[in-house]
Parts: C-alpha cells; sequence; structure tokens
C-alpha cells in the first residue's frame, strides 16, 4: 500500500543528524552571543521598567519619548549616556551587580539594574 506521497525525496538520517550535531555545536559556540538587548522605555519623566535585571554582555537600549533630553547615568560611574528626545542610547552592561542610575536633569528619574554573569 503506497501513502500518496511515499515517493517523496527524504533526507537520510545521517544528513539530520549532521544537522543536529550542527547545531548543537553553533549553540555552543555561541554561548556568550545569547547577549539580549533590554528595553528602557522614558516616558514623562520616568524609566520604564523601573527595574530591570540582565547579564553581562546585555544592552541595554534607552527609548527616549518625551520631548525633553534625559540622561541614563550610573551612580557607580560605569555609564553616562544623554538621550536626545524621541532618540535611542545603549549601554553595553559590563559587570556583575546591582547598578542604580538617574537622569542628570530631574534627578528624580531613578532606575536600577541587577547585573548577572
Ligand atoms: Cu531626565
Amino acid at each position: 500500500m503506497l501513502r500518496p506521497n511515499s515517493n517523496k525525496p527524504r533526507m537520510p538520517a545521517r544528513a539530520v543528524a549532521g544537522c543536529v550535531f550542527g547545531a548543537l555545536l553553533f549553540a555552543l559556540a555561541a554561548g556568550s552571543a545569547r547577549a539580549e538587548v533590554i528595553r528602557v522605555k522614558i516616558e514623562k519623566l520616568a524609566f520604564s521598567p523601573q527595574q530591570i535585571s540582565g547579564h553581562v554582555g546585555d544592552t541595554v537600549e534607552f527609548v527616549n519619548a518625551d520631548f525633553v533630553a534625559h540622561t541614563a547615568t550610573a551612580r557607580n560611574g560605569a555609564w553616562d549616556v544623554m538621550i536626545a528626545p524621541n532618540k535611542t542610547a545603549s549601554v553595553v552592561l559590563k559587570a556583575a551587580g546591582d547598578v542604580d542610575y538617574y537622569c542628570k536633569l530631574h534627578p528624580n528619574m531613578t532606575g536600577r539594574i541587577s547585573i548577572a554573569k
């Protein structure tokens, strides 16, 4: 009994295994490339979400939806970026730990990033 598609060419099992193995190797090699981009929106003089967590190597992208400029300034001096109105600025997380940050122009604007290794 023939199934309607039984004459469809099939991928040999060995090739399938090779693909799976290759994908696994790629995933291992790309271990440090799992870096993520974490988006923090700035709206109505506030960072949102106010608290985020990430890993060393991740990028935090600050998206300023306000009509005024802001900064994202780490209290430990790790980074200090200006974000113009309707613009985006990024920082790469380089060390583990909790980083408190604020806006130099509006010091009531604060946020925190918990960075794991
Ligand atoms: Cu500000």
